[in-house]
C-alpha cells in the first residue's frame, strides 16, 4: 500500500504539469528573447472558466514583466513561442516539451487596440481574431504543427491592420479532456506590440472575458473517434470566437 501510494505520488507531478506557456517573441523569423515583450505568468497552469477575470492576457506574471514594444510592420511575420515551462523544456529530453503531445486543440492570435502596449490593463479590450488553425482533413491540429515548429506559432501582420500599439494575445485550446464540461484547458500569453503601416481596420471585436461560452461546440467536444483517435471524430472542428479579420 505504502509501495502504491509512493508510485502514485511520483507520477502526479508529471500529470499535473504537462502544460505549457507563451514566453518568447519573433519577427520576421528575430527572436527577441525569452520573457522580452510578452507578458508570460510564472504558471503554466492552463484555466479552465471561460469567464475567468483573467481570460484576456493571464495573470501572475513573472516580475519584472518587460516594457518592451515589439515593432511589427503590416505583412511581417510574427510569432510566439510555447514551452512547456518558463525556458522551455523541464528536464533533458522533457517529451512534454513546448506540450504534452495530448494536449490536442487550435492555436489562435487575436489583437486588441491600446494606447501604450506595455502598460496597458487587458480588461475592457476589445480583441479581433487576426489568426487561427484549428484541425485539418489529415486529423493534425493546430497544436501539432506548433509541437513540429519547436513551440513557435507564426502569423502574418495582416496588412489592413490599422497602425497603433496592440496587445497581441496568443491562445491554445487542449481539448483532450473537453468531452466534460468545464475541462477544456486554455493557454493564453499577450505580447506588446507596435504595428506601423497603412491599414485602416480593428475588426469585429469581443471581450474576454464574454467571447466564449462553456458549451461553445469547439469548447465542449469530444475529439476522439471510436478507435480512440484524437481527430475530431471526422467532423470539422468549429474554432470558437469571432470570425477572422478579412482585409
Ligand atoms: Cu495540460
Amino acid at each position: 500500500m505504502k509501495l502504491l501510494a509512493a508510485a502514485v505520488l511520483s507520477i502526479l507531478p508529471v500529470l499535473t504539469s504537462a502544460h505549457c506557456v507563451a514566453q518568447r517573441v519573433r519577427v520576421n523569423g528575430q527572436d527577441n528573447g525569452q520573457l522580452v515583450g510578452i507578458r508570460t505568468p510564472n504558471s503554466n497552469n492552463p484555466i479552465q472558466n471561460v469567464n475567468d477575470q483573467n481570460f484576456a492576457c493571464n495573470f501572475g506574471y513573472r516580475s519584472p514583466v518587460s516594457s518592451k514594444v515589439i515593432d511589427v510592420k503590416a505583412g511581417d511575420k510574427v510569432g510566439v513561442q510555447w514551452g512547456h515551462v518558463i525556458g522551455g523544456a523541464q528536464m533533458a529530453n522533457d517529451p512534454d516539451n513546448p506540450i504534452a503531445k495530448s494536449h490536442k486543440g487550435p492555436t489562435i492570435f487575436y489583437m486588441a487596440k491600446v494606447d501604450n502596449a506595455a502598460t496597458a490593463q487587458p480588461n475592457g479590450l476589445k480583441w479581433f481574431k487576426v489568426f487561427e488553425d484549428g484541425l485539418d482533413g489529415s486529423g493534425k491540429w493546430g497544436v501539432d504543427r506548433m509541437i513540429a515548429s519547436g513551440g513557435w506559432v507564426d502569423m502574418t501582420m495582416p496588412q489592413c491592420v490599422a497602425p497603433g500599439q496592440y496587445l497581441l494575445r496568443a491562445e491554445i485550446i487542449a481539448l483532450h479532456s473537453a468531452k466534460n464540461q468545464g475541462q477544456a484547458q486554455f493557454y493564453m500569453g499577450c505580447a506588446q506590440i507596435n504595428v506601423s503601416g497603412s491599414g485602416t481596420k480593428t475588426g469585429d471585436t469581443v471581450s474576454f472575458p464574454g467571447a466564449y461560452s462553456a458549451n461553445d461546440p469547439g469548447i465542449l467536444i469530444n475529439i476522439y473517434d471510436t478507435m480512440g483517435q484524437p481527430n475530431g471524430g471526422g467532423q470539422p472542428y468549429k474554432i470558437p470566437g469571432p470570425k477572422l479579420l478579412t482585409c
